[in-house]
Parts: C-alpha cells; structure tokens; sequence
C-alpha cells in the first residue's frame, strides 16, 4: 500500500475530492499553507492499493492546473539600504506529489 501525499490550490481542491471519491478513492482533506507565499493550499492524504497509484495521479493530473501567481512579499536590497518591493511571479502547481509506502494500515 502507499500513502499519496498531494498538495493542490485551493480553486483545485472541490473537483479533486469530487473526483476521486466518484472512483471510489478514499480521501483526507487538510488546510495546509504554502511556505513560499504564505498562502493556503490543500494537502490531500490518500492511501491506495500500489496498482492503484498511476489511476490517482492520473485523477490528479486531470484536474490540476499550472497558475501564475504575483507575489509582492520580496524586496531588493538598494544602495542606502533602501528596500524595494519586487513583484515576483512564480508558477504554482498544478500538484506537489509524494508517494510514501504505508508498512501497516489499520481501521478499527
Ligand atoms: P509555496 O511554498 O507557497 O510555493 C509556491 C510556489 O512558489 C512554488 O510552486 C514554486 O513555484 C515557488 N517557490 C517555492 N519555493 C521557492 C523558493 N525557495 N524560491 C523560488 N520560488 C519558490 P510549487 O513548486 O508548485 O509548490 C506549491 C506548494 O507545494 C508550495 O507552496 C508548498 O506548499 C508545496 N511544496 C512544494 N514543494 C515542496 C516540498 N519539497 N516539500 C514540501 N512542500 C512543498
């Protein structure tokens, strides 16, 4: 068995869930925040059989877009030490997947 570790956006998460319990996928829904811009995402938990996996990435895969996001929380150092704020943009997603294998799983 493993334990699918998926973090997606937000706007993705609803579709997500909707889709992979449609497949019969169980599913656990976590409020994460993003390190780098300090905003909300969702961090999904998703234990599966192993020949299942490529059927949840697939999921995955189909319902995660690749957005760019603005982020005005960095600055440039100027001579004088003046700091600047820097629109940076950075391309977030469409998933940040980990894949770990599950030595027991128990439901009592
Ligand atoms: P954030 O940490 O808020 O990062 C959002 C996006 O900012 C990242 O998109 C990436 O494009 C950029 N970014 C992140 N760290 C950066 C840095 N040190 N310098 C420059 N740009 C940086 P994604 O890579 O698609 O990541 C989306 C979210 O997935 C991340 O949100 C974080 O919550 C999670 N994530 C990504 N990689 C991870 C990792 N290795 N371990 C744990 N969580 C991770």
């Amino acid at each position: 068995m493993k334990l699918i570790i998926a973090i997606v956006q937000d706007q993705d998460a609803s579709s997500l869930i909707d889709d992979l319990t449609d497949n019969e996928f169980s599913v656990t829904k976590l409020a994460s925040t993003g390190g780098f811009l300090k905003s909300g995402n969702t961090t999904l938990l998703i234990g599966v059989e192993d020949d299942k996996v490529e059927d949840v990435l697939k999921i995955i895969e189909n319902n995660c877009k690749t957005r760019t996001m603005t982020t005005s929380l960095l600055s440039v150092t100027m001579p004088g030490d003046a700091y600047i704020p820097y629109p940076l943009e950075v391309r977030v997603g469409g998933a940040t997947i980990f894949i770990l294998d599950v030595e027991k799983h128990i439901r009592l």
